[in-house]
């Protein structure tokens, strides 16, 4: 029997591969899906330039596809890990799975087998009186504990390695995550690779119009969340990424990941917090380096657009006034008419008009009502017609005070 153990321990040994199929890039080579492009449903806008990165970086966790499944859907670790944490996380869960298998299956087949075997066959034998085989009860303590031993290495190795991030800090970057009943706030905390620009790239992200921002994440980078929570306990949980810390206040924990494969991701508040645990979601978008450099532009600028938003979506039933709609857009122009910052202009109008769709309307209203349209089939194009309104006025008054060249590429849809 003991033999018999050895030589299903060395199967089970034998079936598990290293976790470290992956390309010259060391990612992962499976896990195609992900990378497909994630396709957005938003009603009636062209899907452009602006909406493309609308769907990036303010994705809509809650949209669903024509025949009712999510656009994005909850990824498994086990399907699709996303981080090289969740590739180990995943590694060491069905390497100690399959070592300690063959102790549920071969007592209950053996017992299975005793219980036939010498079961009363009614031939009047005697049952044994034998107790005791020191050699047996000895073998079978020292197999268990040597599969203990054999699964306690690895395990003990990954989860040093989910306490130590990686020493060079040049590619990493920390977020500090606030919990708070019941939402999360997101601080960006430290680039590494450009320390100057540090202080120019502090941005802190959390709700808008009370839907929760993801975490948008650049591809490739190394990141720690150092976590905390301002009122009760929390835990931050995407399982794709393979972490899941307690969130607790006066104290920081942190996890450290390297996200791999673009895409949009959910989690979910892990620790029991009170009456809205169940909606304190988590969302994360990956995206490439490139756009999250082009994330941080459009951030720092963000809240110069809130008199812009304001007068082209005001108060229910009231109508846009053309000539606030110029004071804002011209006041925005004065901090800056970049071409970046014109484009941020437009983005975050989409972005907003994206998320106020999310958003229950007010009671006794329509969201035909809050958008200004006629009716709800009317709303994509009301939408529009506003955004082209900004986009006019935009255009109209850059020309009017200093020429850009790039406003005409944007206006086609580059990217600036
Ligand atoms: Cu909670």
């Amino acid at each position: 029997m003991p033999r018999l153990f050895l030589l299903l321990l060395m199967v089970c040994l034998s079936l598990v591969t290293p976790i470290s199929a992956a390309d010259s890039n060391g990612i992962p080579v499976k896990n195609t899906v992900a990378n497909a492009p994630v396709p957005m449903v938003n009603v009636g806008q062209t899907i452009d330039a602006i909406d493309a990165d609308v769907a990036k970086f303010n994705p809509n966790i809650y949209a669903l596809n024509a025949d009712g499944t999510p656009v994005n859907h909850n990824k498994s670790p086990f399907v699709e890990p996303a981080s090289d944490i969740a590739r180990d996380v995943v590694w060491i869960t069905w390497f100690s799975s399959l070592v300690f298998l063959p102790f549920l299956v071969l007592p209950l087949l053996l017992l299975l087998y005793v219980i036939f075997k010498f079961r009363d066959h009614g031939d009047d034998r005697k049952p044994a009186t034998f107790t005791g085989n020191h050699k047996l009860e000895v073998t079978w303590t020292l197999i268990p504990c040597l599969a203990l031993i054999v699964v306690s290495y690895p395990t003990w190795i990954i989860l040093d390695k989910m306490e130590s991030p990686p020493k060079d800090k040049k590619d990493q970057m920390t977020v500090i995550v606030r919990g708070k009943q019941f939402a999360w706030d997101y601080a960006y905390q430290g680039f590494y690779k450009n320390p100057k620009a540090e202080i120019k790239q502090n941005i802190t992200i959390g709700q808008n119009m009370g839907i929760q921002d993801p975490l948008v994440l650049p591809k490739g980078r190394t990141v720690q969340l150092h976590m905390t929570s301002d009122d009760v306990n929390h835990a931050w949980w995407i399982p794709a990424f393979g972490v899941k810390k307690d969130c607790i206040k006066g104290r920081y924990t942190y996890v450290w990941f390297t996200p791999e494969i673009l895409g949009v991701y959910k989690g979910q508040c892990a620790e029991l917090c009170g009456a809205g645990h169940g909606i304190m979601l988590i969302s994360a978008s990956i995206v490439t380096p490139a756009e999250f450099d082009r994330y941080i532009t459009l951030q720092q600028a963000k809240d110069d657009v809130l008199k812009v938003w304001s007068a082209i979506q005001p108060a229910v039933g009231v109508k846009v006034d053309d000539k606030a709609l110029r004071d804002a857009i011209a006041g925005y122009l004065s901090k800056g008419k970049t071409a970046e910052r014109q484009y941020a202009l437009r983005f975050w109008i989409a972005s907003n008009y994206s998320t106020l769709q999310r958003v229950p309307p007010p009671k006794g209203t329509s969201m035909a009502q809050v958008i200004g349209a006629q009716n709800a089939a009317d709303i994509p194009a009301a939408i529009k017609a506003r955004r082209d309104k900004v986009d006019a006025l935009l255009s109209e008054l850059v020309a009017h005070v200093t020429s850009i060249p790039n406003i005409v590429a944007i206006a086609s849809g580059d990217l600036p």
